[in-house]
């Protein structure tokens, strides 16, 4: 594995390999795709038309050749911030081919974000798009060169500007230098912990297993039709088996310009989409659109909710509203995949968040006691397997407090088992709001707040709420208690920081102290109960 990643110890990669769960299968060259039989079916279905698996491939393998052709080399860090296009699906396979290693941001990151990423994976380059609503993409790029030193090019979908058009980056193909199944082929971000986001080294062999094995479990195969209506940069969208899992397995993907039924409903109609996935703030909206729609949504067989909890009430209502099959899916970037299972009975499937994929996937929940809890206690969960990452990037200490010293990952989320081992989520002891799907990092809204004003104390906390599960609410104790600052002025001062806007927070609260504990930190559940009073 490449430097600043923690492998898998040689008796786990020995296992992992004997039993077939790692094969020689590198991301992006996919024989089912590449069938004779798929290659003149659609892959790739956006607003700017239709793409045949042949297309898909013969523009994956051109994009290979202008990138190395434009001096990248494999083992380099890209950060890739695209819209949901067919050129991020191009480009994630071109980037897969040549070994260079996508480092996926989200569409709503923003300067501050961007940055942070660039720093900490030392790219080379960035990939982004021309402008989104009143972000110029372009200047966010600008300021990024000036505050980093590794990254050498920008590419732009769109008008360039001063930096290179992704169009551009084509060539004649050339034979590719042949990726490593076991090392890295992309990182994802980590949502469910407290600090800005930590890159997740996922590998060839343990990301192809996961979409090869999520596509079974979901019935993915050539005639599937996978709506991609979330950020295809998030792993419940891109491997779930999502976008790549679909394309691998010869079907289609649709890639939706916004989440909205609106949006939504008229593409399952047009492309008979078969599956697709949401997050629970979602799923009410597209149950009250489904009752008076005149799109014909009867190819739908399944819907994926995960990221957050979902009501019992909202999923018990879904086969009915929609006329597919429900399924839950309590994930996270760092690999652990838990899935209701299409034939569940139906408590199951509307009460807990399923089991884990892989028979290899080894779970303890551990109680606060240090005891292992029994079916139906609650403690926290505990994991590693063939898909779950053994350490951060290049995060050496850190890893410490987050994996034990048998390689298990602490996944800060409280659970409980029922007897027949699937899992509810209950809560979370880390500091993240979970804010219906979206992870707010308290910590780091907590440093944007003390660096943008002047204050004693700030602290983030989140607060139930009945749309979005759980809200933002920073708590602040001005230096100059008759000139606090307003939610206002903290939504400007966060836009002017670049800091993305699902972070600002959704409410203010000024107060004269902050409680806290013995040892001196800020006792968050009592800020919570004075709060509730
Ligand atoms: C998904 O991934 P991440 O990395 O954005 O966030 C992971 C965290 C989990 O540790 C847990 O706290 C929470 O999100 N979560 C859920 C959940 N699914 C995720 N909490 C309650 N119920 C659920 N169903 O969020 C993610 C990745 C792949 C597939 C689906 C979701």
């Amino acid at each position: 594995m490449q430097e600043g990643c923690v492998p898998w110890p040689e008796s786990a990669v020995r296992t992992y390999r004997e039993e077939g769960y790692w094969t020689t299968e590198v991301l992006g060259v996919w024989p089912a795709a590449r069938a004779p039989e798929a290659r003149a079916r659609t892959a790739l279905v956006t607003r700017a038309g239709v793409l045949t698996h042949e297309e898909v491939d013969r523009a994956a393998d051109r994009m290979a050749a202008g990138l190395l052709g434009a001096g990248l080399a494999p083992g380099d860090r890209v950060v890739v911030q695209l819209l949901d296009e067919a050129e991020l699906v191009v480009l994630s396979l071109a980037l897969f081919r040549t070994g260079i290693l996508p480092v996926y941001a989200l569409p709503a990151h923003r300067s501050a974000e961007i940055t942070h990423l660039v720093s900490t994976a030392g790219a080379a380059a960035y990939v982004c798009p021309e402008r989104v609503l009143d972000c110029d993409f372009r200047l966010l790029a600008q300021e990024v060169l000036d505050r980093t030193d590794s990254l050498r090019q920008v590419f732009v979908a769109g008008d360039p500007g001063p930096f290179t058009a992704l169009s551009s980056v084509d060539a004649e193909p050339v034979a590719l230098p042949a990726p490593d199944p076991e090392d890295v082929a992309l990182f994802l971000l980590s949502g469910g912990t407290s600090g800005p986001p930590k890159l997740i080294p996922r590998t060839h062999a343990d990301y192809a297993y996961q979409l090869r094995e999520t596509a079974r479990l979901c019935g993915v195969g050539p005639d599937s039709v996978y709506l991609a209506a979330l950020p295809v940069e998030h792993n419940f969208a891109l491997g779930c088996p999502g976008v790549l899992g679909t394309l691998r397995a010869g079907g289609t993907a649709v890639i939706a310009p916004a989440p909205t039924a609106d949006a939504c409903f008229p593409l399952i109609e047009r492309a008979r989409v078969t599956i697709t996935s949401l997050v629970p703030p979602l799923v009410p909206l597209w149950l009250d659109a489904a009752e008076w729609t005149d799109h014909d949504l009867s190819s739908l067989e399944v819907l994926q909710v995960g990221g957050a909890r979902l009501d019992p009430d909202t999923a018990r209502q879904v086969p009915k509203a929609l006329g597919c099959t429900l399924q839950q899916v309590y994930g996270m970037a760092e690999g652990l995949l838990n899935f209701t299972r299409l034939d569940d009975p139906e408590d199951v499937i509307v009460h807990t968040q399923g089991r884990p994929l892989s028979p290899a996937d080894e779970v303890r929940v551990i109680r606060e006691d240090g005891a292992e809890a029994g079916p139906g206690e609650v403690g926290e969960l505990f994991t590693r397997g063939p898909y779950t990452l053994r350490g951060y990037y290049r995060a050496g200490e850190r890893n410490r407090t987050r994996f034990t010293e048998d390689g298990f990952y602490r996944t800060g989320d409280l659970v409980r088992r029922t007897e027949h081992g699937d899992f509810e989520v209950v809560g979370r002891i880390n500091d993240v709001v979970n804010r219906g799907g979206e992870k707010v990092p308290t910590l780091e809204v907590e440093e944007h707040l003390l660096a943008a004003f002047p204050l004693l104390g700030a602290a983030v906390i989140a607060l139930p709420d009945a749309l979005m599960g759980e809200r933002t609410c920073a708590c602040v104790v001005p230096r100059d208690r008759a000139n606090p600052p307003t939610l206002r002025e903290v939504k400007a001062a966060f836009r002017g920081r670049g800091v993305a806007a699902y972070k600002v927070p959704d409410q203010l609260v000024v107060l004269e102290r902050l409680p806290m504990t013995g040892v001196g930190k800020v006792d968050k559940r009592a800020l919570l109960a004075q709060l509730e009073t």
